[in-house]
C-alpha cells in the first residue's frame, strides 16, 4: 500500500519592507487555499515568510522595542499578526510548515520555522543553526548585507526529526517521518545527515538567497546579475537534489522570490524533490506561485535499504574529524 501525499512549496514573490503585515499574511492564505483545493495536506512556506528579509536591514536592531516588531512571541499559532494563517489551515485541514522571526520569553531572537499539523497543533520547532553573513555590516556603496549572525542567536534544538501520523496512510512503513532545516542549512551536508540518521523521509526548506553578493557568494562586483543568479539558482537546486539523494529523502524548499523594495533580488525556483534525486515539481516564476506535486512516501524504502542502508555502509570511526573541529587544517607543507 504506498504512503501517497500531496505536498506543496508556497513561493512568496517580493515582500517590501513597508508592506503591511496584513497584506502578506493575505497572499500566503491564499496560497493555502489554493493548495486545499487541490487537495495538498501540507504547504511549505519561505524562511521569515511573514516580513520582508529584514536581516538586510543595517541598523534595524538599534531600538529594541522596534527591533521587537519583526518578531512572534509565544505560542506561533495564536501570535497576533499570524494567527489567521493557522486558523485558515485547520479550517483547511492543511498542514503548515513556516518561517517567522522568534523572541523566546526570556528575550533570545531566534531565525526560526513550525510544523503546525492539519488539526491547528504546533508538533515541531526548529530554530536555524547556520547562519550566514556578518556581525558587523559592510559599510561599501552598494555592499548587501547580511546580518542573520548580529540579528539572531544559533539554533539550539537541533536536528530533529518528527513523525507526522495524519499526513499519510500509516499502515506498512509508518508514519511519515519529517525534517526541517531552513535556508543556509541546506548547503551543509551535515544538516542532512543528522536528519538522515533519524530516517527522515521529507526535508522541509524556506530560504531566501539573494542573486548576487560579491562578499559573501565570492563572485566578480562586475558580474552581469543574470550570470550570479542562474548560479544562485544552480547551487541551490544541486544541494537539494544531492543531499536529498544522499539521505535518500524527498525534499521541499520554498522561496522568497523577486525584487524586495524593488531593489534586493531573491531566487525563486522553488522546488520538490524526489530521493532518486530528481526534481518532481519547480517554480516558474518569481512571483506567489504554488508549487504542487503528488509524492509516495514509500519511494524511500528502497534507497534507505540499498545503496544508502547507513547501518551497513557508513564507516563512523572515520568521520570524528567532522564533529571534531570546524575549520580547516591542511596537511603539512612539504
Ligand atoms: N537566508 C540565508 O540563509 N541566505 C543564505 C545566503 C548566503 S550569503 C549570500 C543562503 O545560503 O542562501
Amino acid at each position: 500500500m504506498p504512503r501517497l501525499i500531496k505536498v506543496a512549496a508556497a513561493q512568496i514573490g517580493a515582500v517590501n519592507r513597508t508592506d503591511k503585515r496584513e497584506d502578506t499574511l493575505a497572499r500566503i492564505i491564499e496560497l493555502v487555499e489554493e493548495a486545499a483545493a487541490q487537495d495538498v495536506k501540507l504547504v511549505v512556506l519561505p524562511e521569515l515568510a511573514f516580513t520582508t528579509f529584514f536581516a538586510r536591514y543595517v541598523g534595524l536592531d538599534k531600538d529594541p522595542v522596534e527591533f521587537d516588531k519583526w518578531f512572534e512571541e509565544g505560542d506561533i499559532t495564536t501570535s497576533r499578526n499570524v494567527a489567521p494563517l493557522f486558523t485558515r489551515a485547520k479550517e483547511l485541514g492543511v498542514a503548515i510548515c513556516v518561517g517567522y522571526g522568534e523572541k523566546t520569553g526570556d528575550g533570545r531572537h531566534f531565525n526560526s520555522c513550525a510544523y503546525v499539523d492539519g488539526s491547528g497543533k504546533e508538533i515541531s520547532k526548529y530554530r536555524k543553526i547556520h547562519l550566514p553573513g556578518t556581525i558587523e555590516p559592510f559599510t561599501h556603496e552598494g555592499a548587501i548585507n547580511q546580518l542573520e549572525k548580529r540579528f539572531f542567536l544559533p539554533g539550539d534544538l537541533g536536528f530533529k526529526a518528527f513523525r507526522a501520523p495524519e499526513l499519510a496512510y500509516t499502515g506498512g512503513k509508518g508514519d511519515p517521518i519529517l525534517g526541517m532545516m531552513i535556508c543556509n542549512d541546506r548547503r551543509w551536508a551535515e544538516s542532512w545527515r543528522c536528519l538522515g540518521l533519524q530516517g527522515v523521509e521529507l526535508v522541509m526548506c524556506g530560504y531566501n538567497t539573494v542573486n548576487w553578493s560579491p562578499e559573501l557568494f565570492g563572485h566578480p562586483r562586475d558580474a552581469p546579475v543574470a550570470t550570479t543568479e542562474a548560479r544562485a539558482i544552480f547551487q541551490h537546486l544541486l544541494v537539494m537534489q544531492a543531499h536529498s539523494y544522499t539521505n535518500a529523502t524527498f525534499s521541499i524548499s520554498a522561496a522568497r522570490a523577486g525584487y524586495d523594495d524593488g531593489v534586493f533580488g531573491m531566487i525563486g525556483s522553488s522546488a520538490i524533490v524526489h530521493p532518486e534525486g530528481h526534481i518532481l515539481a519547480q517554480a516558474t516564476t518569481m512571483g506567489d506561485e504554488l508549487v504542487v506535486a503528488e509524492i509516495d512516501l514509500d519511494d524511500v524504502v528502497e534507497p534507505k535499504a540499498k545503496i544508502f542502508a547507513f547501518e551497513k555502509h557508513r564507516r563512523v570511526e572515520h568521520y570524528g574529524i567532522i564533529t571534531g573541529q570546524a575549520g580547516v587544517t591542511e596537511p603539512v607543507k612539504l
